[in-house]
């Protein structure tokens, strides 16, 4: 098999990077170890950013995210017991969609057949070769039979436990990483969101989020230590802990129910660079990994795979590598700075085992200064909204 572009994975990043490949009349194949429904039963992000959904109307995937995806003009912050709201529109203009990353990945799976995008599922023992020749190729085994495929150049969209990233020698690849002592316990329930937007709570006991998926589906979290156990955390145990945090004033009339999901995320900042070696080219997960404080991950997987189509339809059209030789740089600008972004909303909400009294007072007094100021306001709106492209 030859194909011009090899895309692993049929993540977000991969299947955003095939669909816009198709658009472009470049042949490419995507090769996912997984089956389909797995990975569309994953559960995972929840807000697409102003550059996603303008992304998804471009390529006509908009349908359901129109009808069904609930936009979002403000956000609302908590702590001691108050509750305070964040005009995103009024202070940039713009807003975010409340739309979770399994309907996106049902709207890109769905299309992929009718638009030729060619996906090989359950694609194992994948090996990358010739990366830093001419002719790079991908071995992997499908059913019990060894496949090759020959291509110009392989896109690593496989996440942060991918091969892509792996196949960079060790003296080339640099990594920046910062493990947080702490991850998210988050549920599903069929209850009806506790405020029509979410909400993100600073409390001495713990981190809360009160997200959504719909008017009738909601998505909580709570911060818990790494030793925690999801057998440890009944529904009751859970409910009342997001009561707690959340405080009085913004879980008025929170509804309880039982949960049909639960699962516990790590939480870490990571970036390996550079994104490129050769013929390989890293986009989403596989590149980097923000704890999901601002809502980024997803949507940082959605502007590389932008950038990087954008790059190869340069090449196709006029051999101009131009935009492949600066894609590295160019997607690691705006990776920097949603990491420094999820870095800093993680701290200013999250309880840190070895905080002081006076660190806690800085975060009370932080807080009680963004309430208050439209600057401070006006910061977070545009990178909770989503930073430009260029
Ligand atoms: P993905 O990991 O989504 O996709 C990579 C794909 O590559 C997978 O399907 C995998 O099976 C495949 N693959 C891996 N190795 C392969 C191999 N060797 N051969 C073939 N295929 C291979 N982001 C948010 O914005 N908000 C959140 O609340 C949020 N919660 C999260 C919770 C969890 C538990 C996790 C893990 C992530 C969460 N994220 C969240 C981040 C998440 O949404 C990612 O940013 C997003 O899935 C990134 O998309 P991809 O880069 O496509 O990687
Ligand atoms: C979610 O709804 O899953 C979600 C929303 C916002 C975040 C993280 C997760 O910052």
């Amino acid at each position: 098999m030859r194909t011009k572009v090899a895309i692993i994975g049929a993540g977000p990043a991969g299947l955003f990077l095939a669909h816009l490949m198709a658009r472009a009349g470049i042949d490419a194949v995507v090769l996912e170890r997984r089956t389909r429904d797995y990975v569309e039963g994953r559960v995972r992000a929840g807000v697409l950013e102003q550059g996603t959904v303008a992304l998804m109307e471009q390529l006509g995937l908009d349908a359901r995210l129109k009808a069904e995806g609930l936009p979002h003009t403000g956000t609302n912050l908590a702590y001691d017991g108050e509750i305070f709201r964040i005009d995103m529109a009024a202070l940039t203009g713009a807003a975010v969609t409340v739309y979770g990353q399994q309907e996106v990945m049902r709207d890109l799976f769905d299309a992929a057949g009718p638009r030729g995008v060619q996906i090989v599922f359950e694609a194992e023992d994948l090996r990358l070769d010739g990366l830093t020749g001419n002719s790079p190729s991908v071995a992997y085994r499908k059913d019990g039979v060894a496949h090759t495929l020959a291509c110009d150049f392989v896109a690593a969209c496989d996440g942060f436990h991918g091969v892509g990233r792996a196949s960079i020698p060790d003296d080339v690849l640099k990594v920046y990483e910062r493990v947080y002592p702490f991850g998210w316990l988050g549920i599903l329930a069929e209850v009806p969101p506790v405020n029509h937007e979410l909400i993100y709570a600073n409390h001495a006991r713990g981190f809360a989020l009160a997200s959504m998926r719909s008017p009738t589906r909601s998505r909580y979290y709570v911060q818990v230590g790494l030793d925690e156990r999801i057998e440890d955390w009944s529904d009751e145990r859970f409910w009342d802990e997001v009561e707690t945090r959340l405080g009085p004033t913004a879980s008025a009339g929170l509804v309880r129910g039982p949960s049909f999901e639960k699962s516990i995320a790590p939480l870490r900042s990571f970036v390996a660079e550079p994104m490129r070696h050769g013929r390989l080219f890293l986009a989403g997960d596989a590149a980097h990994i923000v704890p999901p404080t601002g809502a980024k991950g997803m949507n940082l997987a959605v502007s590389d795979v932008a950038m990087l189509a954008e790059a190869l339809a340069l090449f196709y059209a006029d051999r101009d590598a131009s935009g492949l030789d600066g894609y590295s740089a160019r997607a690691l600008a705006r990776v920097w700075k949603a990491e420094r972004f999820s870095w800093w909303f993680t701290g200013l909400t999250h309880r840190f085992p070895d905080m002081d009294a006076f660190a806690r007072r800085m975060q009370v007094a932080e807080l009680a200064y963004i309430r208050g100021s439209r600057a401070a306001q006006t910061v977070i709106a545009e990178n909770y909204v989503g930073l430009p492209l260029r």
